[in-house]
């Protein structure tokens, strides 16, 4: 049918539609986006060729707004549904993270849109974590967490007609996609009467924090959502002076001229009060620690050698100073991971030179004027001065960083130990579909854009 929306301005109202949930339900996230805020303005007026490049992308509206959140979902079949309701929003599972490694008992995806077009209408993923009650020692507690979870349902009714329904006829038209926003909303609410006793919530937070967080609770709340920020190390500064106190250190790379991947970090998550009912029905107050808000700022995505370089690097930065989550060896690790990453090249023309990450090659003005040439291979284009590169930016998340982030909001006691047990086929089971591998995907845009390059100076006959 011709009057279906776009799968991406569906995409776009949700996120909308989720950060004033979210502002609303938790007060400090829009003291961040108001931090966030002047500080991306701060930037845009003191750097005017920043401002002028976003521009000319269309970016500088949207600058600040979410770029991600995060979920933790019980179940199988809560990851296949979540799939089919992503899928509708035109995001689709990228990567595989397995934070067992890290003391964290989930793996994780991220379901966002793919390619150039529906990321630049709305960027919005969601980072989507399934519990692993299977790195639970405890059979007896890992089997009433399991009928807890079994009980209950995350979906509206409508939600799922509405996939159904667009599942079948391939979108929804304006009113049903007004309406499937406002029904998967349900989905990521804040439920504050918990669905276990106070017995069970404490036997679950005792083998976890994370478990009782997925389990006791009528739905997979949005834990957090994450805006963009032009200067993540003046917002990590000036958290404090606003009443928010801001987890220990920046997840990720240093402080660069060419940034890297991806910096992220967070206030730490807010205790709040939720209840729990008891033997006689009324129901008795607690508290629940759970919901923070984050900062992302990205930069280029790596190459599978630019990745194991970045990998080593932060590997032996933390063989170095291994952050304590009270901050109290904060400046000795930033200091550490600063001298660390001078390994990695700073320039964008030595990374590309060493092939250490993804660009997009086009014609300059020169190539656009030029005619076809001999040779056509993107090295002689490029030494002949008729294109020019830029950075691919990496959109996926970081294992390491994403413990780090799980880790500064479960509290500040010393991480539990899992065996490392990634499992990538069972995890690709639950989903039913295997997720895109990321570096296919960004050599995929690379090439393309040579492909391009290529044919628009190229002869005819010298076609391959
Ligand atoms: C997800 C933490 C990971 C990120 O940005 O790396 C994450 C969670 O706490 O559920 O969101
Ligand atoms: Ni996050």
């Amino acid at each position: 049918m011709g009057n279906h929306v776009p799968a991406s301005d569906i995409r776009a109202a949700f996120s909308a539609a989720m950060s004033s949930m979210y502002r609303a339900e938790v007060p400090a996230y829009g003291t961040l986006m108001d931090l966030v805020a002047d500080v991306n303005d701060r930037v845009l007026t003191e750097n005017a060729s920043l401002r002028e490049s976003l521009q000319a992308s269309n970016a500088l509206d949207r600058i600040s707004d979410e770029r991600h959140g995060a979920i933790r979902l019980g179940t199988p079949q809560e990851l296949a549904t979540m799939r089919r309701v992503f899928a509708v929003m035109g995001m689709f599972p990228v990567g595989y993270y397995d934070l067992s490694e890290a003391g964290v008992p989930v793996h994780s995806t991220a379901f966002r849109p793919v390619g150039e077009d529906a990321l630049s209408v709305n960027p919005f993923r969601v980072f989507t974590s399934l519990l692993r009650l299977d790195l639970i020692a405890d059979e007896a507690l890992r089997a009433e967490a399991q009928a807890v979870l079994n009980g209950r349902q995350i979906f509206t009714e409508r939600a799922l007609q509405l996939v159904e329904k667009a599942e079948h006829n391939g979108g929804l038209d304006k009113a049903d996609a007004d309406r499937f926003v406002q029904e998967v909303l349900e989905t990521f609410r804040w439920h504050d009467k918990a669905i276990v006793s106070a017995d069970l919530y404490k036997r679950l937070h005792d083998s976890h924090r994370l478990i009782a967080d997925v389990v006791s609770f009528k739905g997979p709340h949005i834990n957090h959502l994450t805006p963009r920020t032009l200067d993540i190390d003046a917002v990590q500064d000036q958290m404090p002076a606003r009443g928010i106190s801001p987890k220990a250190i920046v997840e990720g790379p240093p402080t660069r001229a060419c940034p890297i991947l991806l910096r992220q970090t967070s206030f730490k998550a807010l205790e709040e009060p939720v209840s729990f009912q008891g033997h006689d029905g009324a129901w008795h107050s607690g508290s629940h620690t759970a919901r923070f808000g984050e900062i992302e700022q990205r930069g280029i995505a790596l190459t599978p050698k630019g990745r194991a370089l970045y990998d080593r690097l932060l590997d032996e930065t933390r063989a170095k100073v291994r952050p304590a989550a009270d901050g109290s060896n904060a400046a000795a690790y930033v200091q550490a991971l600063r001298d660390t990453f001078r390994q990695f090249p700073d320039d964008w023309a030595g990374i590309r030179a060493q092939g250490l990450g993804y660009f997009t090659y086009s014609l300059n003005a020169k190539g656009k004027a030029a005619g076809p040439q001999g040779q056509t291979d993107i090295e002689t284009l490029l030494a002949n001065g008729l294109v020019r590169f830029d950075p691919v930016t990496y959109e996926d998340f970081l294992p390491v960083s994403a413990a780090g982030i799980f880790q500064s909001n479960l509290g500040d006691h010393a991480a539990q130990a899992f065996e490392a047990s990634p499992n990538q086929k069972r995890f690709e089971a639950d989903l039913g579909v295997s997720v895109l591998d990321e570096f296919a995907h960004y050599a995929a845009i690379e090439q393309a854009s040579i492909d391009a390059c290529r044919a628009a100076l190229g002869r005819q006959e010298a076609a391959e």
